[in-house]
């Protein structure tokens, strides 16, 4: 271990010390009240993710209405939204100016080992690295985040996330929504410091800030026109579980999530969604009228997450068809391969992590059933590097596979007393992967193990 648990706390802690323009503007917009004024919507850019130089940095960010606030950011805070087609060959330079080491982990991509960004593959400030991989997987909604062993938490809260968005024939021949009406929205909490910056407050539970972020903006707002949107959602909270659903009561249509298209289109009025994972929604906001307004909330909090409010212009007009794609069940074995119990905040089987210990192999390309249990100190939102893999049962706790929970997955939600099994076949490549939670504190405590492809 480099770093000792006493001092990631410590550098926790102390977070980041507040400049005197950022002040400036925090208090300056706090005294004029701007704090219950709706601020417009940012949406991280579409960036071609080949040739992509990747520089985490500090960096400041307006997070609306001209309140700037110290944050990490890879150049924008969130980064931009990476995009790919399956069968590219994608090379990317991570360039790490921030003061503590770091190494960008690629969620949801399939990739080799030397790609795949784990705690093993560090970089310190001022050092780089290449990565070059090709796309081998469906169209998705992947994401970018650092993976440093016990910094974690911390980098990803300071602000270092950004989309990963694969694109593919099949996706296209679809005709969804897109340009102005495919939105990526990186949902999460945050807390500042009376300067208006980002303050990060770890806890052995997790982190839960104060307020939400929507793409990095506070108490946002969108026009929307009359039509379809495609609204591409990423939870890249700490560890908060949002169960999202818009004010009016609408149905949503639940097109995808983590490893891409469902095979077919289902309505939901409420989506439970945990940290780290993704869906693809369909939103129809053709009847609503000039100024009026419909609201994207979180009903586990109440809170208010993104007002959309209608433009009274014609918009996308879609309607969605009946079946979207074909995924063929995983054939596996129906009683457990191997058997994984999350306990306390730290434990995976009792162990925490070790960066040089190989805890488990798994033959390469054999369908194995792996069965995720937790007894407390829940929700774990369980986390495979290396393959996505099918959910196909949970018994106890909400005692159901959700329809978001179909299709290709790469984390599932387990609250505690759940027994969730999953199907998983590792046809990538051979070599060293992570089984993690992705609630990031238990993670940067040690609830991560690595395991062989061989
Ligand atoms: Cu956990």
């Amino acid at each position: 271990m480099r770093i000792s648990r006493r001092r990631f706390l410590k550098n926790a802690a102390i977070g980041m010390a507040a400049s005197p323009l950022t002040s400036l503007l925090w208090l300056g917009s706090q005294r004029v009240g701007l704090q219950n004024v709706k601020n417009k919507l940012k949406v991280p850019k579409f960036v071609k993710a080949d040739g992509y130089l990747m520089v985490p940095a500090p960096n400041v960010s307006d997070l609306g209405g001209g309140r700037f606030s110290k944050v990490w950011a890879y150049t924008t805070f969130p980064g931009p939204s990476l995009t790919a087609r399956s069968g590219d060959t994608v090379s990317i330079r991570l360039v790490n100016k921030l003061r503590e080491e770091t190494i960008t982990h690629w969620h949801g991509v399939m990739v080799d080992t030397a790609n795949d960004g784990g705690p093993q593959e560090v970089i310190e400030r001022g050092e780089h690295y290449d990565y070059q991989f090709p796309i081998l997987q469906r169209a998705a909604m992947n994401w970018y985040h650092p993976h440093p062993h016990m910094m974690t938490g911390e980098q990803v809260n300071l602000g270092l996330a950004g989309a990963f968005v694969i694109r593919d024939d099949e996706e296209d021949a679809l005709s969804l929504p897109s340009g102005k009406y495919e939105i990526p929205l990186l949902l999460r909490d945050a807390s500042f410091d009376a300067d208006g910056n980002l303050k990060y407050v770890p806890d052995d539970g997790g982190f839960f800030g104060d307020v939400p972020l929507v793409n990095g903006t506070l108490s946002p707002t969108m026009k929307v026109d009359k039509g379809m949107y495609r609204l591409r959602i990423l939870n890249c909270a700490n560890a908060r579980v949002f169960r999202i659903g818009l004010s009016n009561g609408q149905q949503m249509v639940l097109i995808g999530n983590d490893g891409g298209l469902l095979t077919q289109p289902v309505g939901q009025s409420q989506i439970v969604i945990g940290p780290a994972e993704r869906l693809d929604l369909l939103v129809d906001f053709s009847s609503l009228a000039a100024g009026d307004t419909v609201v994207l909330k979180d009903f586990s909090t109440g809170w208010e997450l993104l007002e959309f409010s209608g433009s009274g212009f014609a918009g996308y007009s879609y309607s969605v068809p009946p079946n979207l794609s074909v995924i063929a069940p995983l054939d596996g074995p129906s009683d457990p391969t191997r058997v994984f119990e999350f306990m306390g905040h730290n434990l995976i089987n009792g162990q925490s992590f070790d960066m040089d210990r190989i805890d488990f192999s798994v033959p390469f390309g054999v369908v194995e059933r792996w069965q995720f249990y937790a007894v407390s100190a829940g929700p774990h939102p369980i986390h495979v590097h290396g393959a996505s893999f099918q959910v196909v049962s949970r018994v106890g706790g909400r005692n159901q596979v959700f329809p978001w929970e179909r299709g290709w997955k790469d984390t599932v939600l387990l609250n505690s007393q759940e027994t969730v099994d999953v199907l998983v076949r590792f046809d990538n490549y051979r070599g060293r992967y992570l089984l993690h939670c992705h609630n990031l504190e238990h993670e940067d405590m040690g609830m991560m193990s690595n395991f062989e492809v061989v």
